[in-house]
This record gives C-alpha cells, structure tokens and sequence, in this order.
C-alpha cells in the first residue's frame, strides 16, 4: 500500500517545494499530514484540489505515520526525530541534526542509493546539505575515473537556503538600498544586510576558523561518497541571489585529465546538463540555467599547466535539488526497493 506520510515544516520553503514535487512527480501516498510549529497550526494548505489543516508539531502523534520528512532545522530535528522513530515513522531529515551518526545514511540517490536498500538501524536517513548534494553528484564519476587528489570549492549560495525569512530579507534590503545607497540594508537572517553584498560566513564560525557550512561539505562528501580522506576544502559566500546555489570548484586528479571525455561523462550522470558540452564557454546562472531539476554544469577546463586539474562552475536549485527533490528522491528509492 502507498505509504501515510507527515511533513514537518510544511509551511516553510522546503516543505512547500516537497508539496509541489509530490504533486509534479505523481508520488502515491495514502494519507497526508502537514505538521508546523504552532505558529503556523492551524492555516489550510491545498495539495493536489484538497484542503489540509496544519497540525502543530506539539501535539502529533506519528504512530499512524510511514514516513515523516523534516525540514523545519536542526532544533527542531534534534527534538522531534526520536520521539516519531519511538512511535514507528521512518524519517528523512533534511537538517544537519543526524547527518554523521554512523547508524543514519546519510543519502545523495545517485550516488549511493545501495543505502536505501534496508531500514537504517537509527529509524532516519538524513539529506545532505545542499551545497554538498550538486558537488558529489559530480565528483562521484570523476573520482571512478580518474582519482581524485584535492577538491577546492567557493561556494555562492542564494538567501533561499535560508528559508522565506532570507529570501523576504534580501528583498527588503535591496529596496532600501536602492532608495538610499547609504542604507545599512535590513539585517536579522543575514549580518550585515546580504543586498549588494557578499558575505563569507554561512551558518556558525567554528574554533578552527572554518565555518559549520564548510565543515558540513567536506564530512558530508566524505561519508556519502565513502572517501574518508577525500581532501576537500571550501570558502561558503552568501551572494544576494534568491534561489539557486553556484559554486567553482577546482579538481585536482591522481591522472591526467581529457577534457572531450570529462565533459561527455559528466553529461552522462542522471540529471545533469553540461551546458559547454557544445557550446564552448557557455554556462548556467541561478536564474537563467533551465530545469530546475537537473545539475547544471558550464566553463569545463582542464589547465593546460597541469592537466591533471580542472575547473568546473556548477548551479543547482538548492531547494529542490539540494533539499526537497533529493528527500523525495530518497522516498522513491525507498519505495522501488519494498522499504517503504
Ligand atoms: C544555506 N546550506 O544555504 C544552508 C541551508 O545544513 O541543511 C541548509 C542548512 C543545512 O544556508
């Protein structure tokens, strides 16, 4: 039977695209319940032509749930995962809060998807960050065929990975700035305001200098790729963008490198277009790049001073491919494999 499923934080960004997916994707379910914090209880959502009524998170009882997916941040996460575990659900969270525990995979489909093939002994199976879901689509293939030494990755991630508070704050920030250029912008999600700005700290500074954000991508390629010494280092940059994520990321490989070959093995992987395939220099912007639901890769170049490194500038919308589309993605593969 289609599994019953609940969806915490139904009302926030995430939550919302999952709905949608559900819709787009023809994804079978038998119940649905939308879960929020009490401050969202309460509001009707239609999916699919019916009405449904948030339920506050307080008060729900999973024990009549399949699946729960969580998006609602670590906090919440870190409180409510067990309690709907103990009550039977199987989980898939899309916060940081579980991602290293040893018993909950942590799951990118096309990459390790032989994760889904049982129950995990933790009841969760946790959804990467979305700076990281893009990178190791891409690195995974690279790695297979030539090795991989060092990755080094800037990232420019939009205020969307912040949720709809980021988004409206940008949007807020940019108006007062274009009112007065010497407005401070709106501050809150974002410090200093993120209009016309750049700004190189996402999520908390840790002691070693780097940030959780950056910590999250090189743990995180780790254990999904299964590469416990993958050599990756990042610089995360909030850019005033909305939806999409960027990131320049330069390959350094064990063996030289064949540009004709990498481009048509990139283009190859499930979901990804390269749009300098054959083109020469064209590339994919956050706004402009084209399916959503697809990686996008462009400037493909392996330096001619070193042919065993190359560059590559990636775009995926993070809220769908580095959130709600993987999660689902993951309950698909679930349910093609009889877990679910
Ligand atoms: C951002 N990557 O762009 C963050 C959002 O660990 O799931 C997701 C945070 C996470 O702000």
């Amino acid at each position: 039977a289609a599994p019953r499923i609940a969806l915490v934080g139904a009302t926030g960004v995430v939550g919302t695209t999952l709905l949608q997916l559900i819709e787009e994707r023809g994804f079978r379910y038998r119940d649905l319940h939308l879960v929020a914090s009490a401050r969202s209880a309460g509001r009707e959502v239609a999916v699919e032509g019916r009405s449904y009524q948030v339920q506050d998170l307080d008060g729900f009882d999973f024990s009549g749930i399949d699946v729960a997916f969580f998006s609602a941040g670590a906090r919440v996460s870190t409180t409510f995962v067990p309690k709907a575990v103990a009550q039977g659900a199987l989980v898939i969270d899309n916060t940081s809060a579980f991602r290293m525990d040893p018993d909950t995979p942590l799951v990118v489909p096309q990459v390790n998807a032989h994760e889904l093939d049982t129950r995990p002994a933790s009841g969760i199976i946790a959804n990467p960050n979305c700076s990281t879901i893009p990178l190791v689509r891409l690195l995974k293939p690279v790695q297979e065929r030539w090795g991989i030494r060092q990755a080094v990755v800037s990232t420019y991630q939009a205020a969307s990975g912040a949720g709809y508070s980021g988004i409206e704050e940008l949007r807020a920030g940019a108006r007062a700035v274009l009112d007065d250029p010497d407005s401070t912008g709106v501050t809150g999600t974002f410090s200093p305001s993120l209009a016309f700005d750049l700004i190189p700290r996402i999520d908390r500074l840790l002691e070693d200098g780097f940030t959780f954000e950056e910590q999250k991508m090189l743990q995180e390629s780790r254990k999904i790729l299964a590469l416990p010494h993958l050599d990756v280092t990042t610089t995360c940059v909030r850019v005033p963008v909305v939806n999409s994520h960027s990131e320049a990321a330069w390959i350094e490989c064990h063996n030289p490198v064949d540009r004709t070959e990498l481009v048509q093995l990139l283009a190859q992987q499930q979901e990804v277009t390269v749009h300098d395939l054959t083109t020469p220099g064209a590339f994919p912007t956050p706004r402009t790049a084209g399916d959503p639901n697809h990686v996008h890769v462009g400037r493909v170049r392996v330096a001619a001073h070193n042919p065993r490194g190359f560059w590559m500038w990636i775009v995926a919308d993070n809220v769908r491919i580095g959130a709600a589309l993987n999660a689902l993605q993951i309950a698909e593969a679930l349910t093609e494999r009889g877990v679910l």
